[in-house]
């Protein structure tokens, strides 16, 4: 079995623009095992503590604030290298940088407003999904095909 996680979270507008459902199939369709989901509106000092790494660049005023707007959808990830390979279906920070065929490239413009956070190590996905999930939130269930377990 494999137990690496990921935080994945859609942000606020990629849940205003209806776009949580195409995103959850792109993790699940790789074959990722979804074992905590949760919306939630953040407070602008839970948006801070999850995004407290970049507390120094000229952008996490508007980054926090952003954040903080609307419902964001929650989520960690199982399965074998889902941190990398979760960084790899989401693609680069700007969108314009990024791969075709990846979430960001297929269904956004904008760097500031790039619909989905993913974890960068596993480090930080231990760290986000403390900060964001009690342990008794997250279901540890069995793949029947051990493939994908
Ligand atoms: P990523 O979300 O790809 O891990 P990051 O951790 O460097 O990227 O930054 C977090 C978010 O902050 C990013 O998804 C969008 C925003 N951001 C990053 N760089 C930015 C910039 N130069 N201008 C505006 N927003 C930026
Ligand atoms: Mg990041």
């Amino acid at each position: 079995t494999n137990q690496e996680r990921s935080f994945i979270a859609i942000k606020p507008d990629g849940t205003q623009r209806r776009l949580v459902g195409e995103i959850i199939a792109r993790f699940e369709k790789k074959g990722f095992k979804l074992v905590g989901i949760k919306i939630l509106v953040p407070t602008p000092e839970h948006a801070a503590k999850h995004y407290e790494d970049l507390n120094k660049k000229p952008f996490f005023n508007g980054l926090v604030k952003f954040f903080s707007s609307g419902a964001v959808v929650a989520m960690v990830f199982e399965g074998k290298d889902v941190v990398r390979t979760g960084r790899v279906l989401i693609g680069a920070t700007d969108p314009s940088q990024s791969a075709p065929g990846t979430i960001r490239f297929d269904l956004c413009i904008e760097t500031g407003r790039n619909i989905i956070h993913g974890s960068d190590s596993n480090e930080s996905a231990a760290h986000e999904i403390a900060l964001w999930f009690k342990e008794d939130e997250i279901a540890n269930w069995v793949s029947t095909n051990p493939v994908y377990e």
